[in-house]
């Protein structure tokens, strides 16, 4: 594809991404411990595991990085503390995000929350920026809220999917449905949008994580972003190099174009 604003985030294709953004989501205690409190850990992480792209809040971009890994600056955020329905707003302008170094700028959306509304208006702003200044619009779309009973089913995944394509989005990153067959349907869902399965908390053993990443690339997706699962295992370097082995070596499949809905 010509004119890729995902480009500088792709090594033929393909593409793993290192998220660091937990911080504001969840707050330090509930996912760092001493070594990946410190955001320079992260920072070598991602230039020592050949990162496609490293993902932070302005604040951390500001103070640590250093330009070596591609960036992607987050420009919305919110706590965990509030209770109720979820809203994330925007926190840094696609402006400063490229003053900043960022070649992509992320927008999570709540889809299904009652203030979807909100976060559909801004994200259809900021992705106008976006391409405005030539850098790619990549939304985080998380079905959330009280009319969402299940946010990995294959219908509601893919709902996620359609609505990255509709907006605009250059990249999506949604959640992992549990097989392959359903995946495939929503990376055919986002017709073309480059798909990114979302890391998730700590899986039970390395073993589970990987068979998903599997999953995932088999079904059609550019790649992962991933966050905990890297910089919480006791060996980051060493999941980092079987997930890149996944990713990058896995042949092209055609599974999404086999995945019609049943
Ligand atoms: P992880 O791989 O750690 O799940 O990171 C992906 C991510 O989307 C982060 O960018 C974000 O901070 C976090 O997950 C949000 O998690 P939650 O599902 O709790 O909203």
């Amino acid at each position: 594809m010509s004119n890729d604003r995902m480009s500088p985030f792709l090594t033929k294709g393909r593409s793993i991404l290192l998220a660091y953004d937990q911080g504001l989501e969840h707050g330090p205690s509930k996912d760092f411990d001493d070594r990946n409190v410190d955001p320079q850990f992260v920072m070598d992480l991602a230039v020592g595991g050949h990162f496609n792209g490293v993902i932070l809040q302005k604040g951390i971009a500001e103070r640590f990085y250093n330009g070596e890994v591609p960036l992607i600056v987050k420009v919305n955020g919110k706590s965990s503390l509030p209770t109720g329905e979820p809203i994330s707003r925007q926190v840094c302008s696609v402006e400063h995000a490229v003053s900043l170094g960022a070649r992509g700028v992320g927008y999570t959306i709540y889809l299904g929350s009652s203030f979807e509304h909100e976060m559909l208006a801004e994200f259809g702003r900021i992705q106008e920026e976006a391409h405005r200044s030539g850098v790619a619009a990549i939304a985080w779309i998380y079905p959330r809220g009280s009319s969402v009973q299940n946010d990995t089913s294959r219908e509601i995944v893919s709902y996620a999917a359609r609505v990255g394509l509709e907006l605009g989005a250059d990249a999506i990153k949604i959640k992992y449905t549990g097989d392959q067959m359903s995946f495939s349907w929503a990376v055919k869902a986002a017709s073309g949008v480059r798909t990114f399965m979302s890391g998730g908390p700590k899986a039970a053993s390395d073993e589970a994580f990987l068979s998903q990443v599997e999953g995932a690339i088999a079904a059609g997706a550019t790649g992962l972003a991933v966050g905990r699962n890297v910089w919480q295992h006791k060996q980051p370097l060493l999941i980092t190099e079987k997930l890149r082995e996944i990713i990058f070596e896995a042949p092209k499949t055609f599974a999404a174009s086999m995945a019609a809905p049943s």
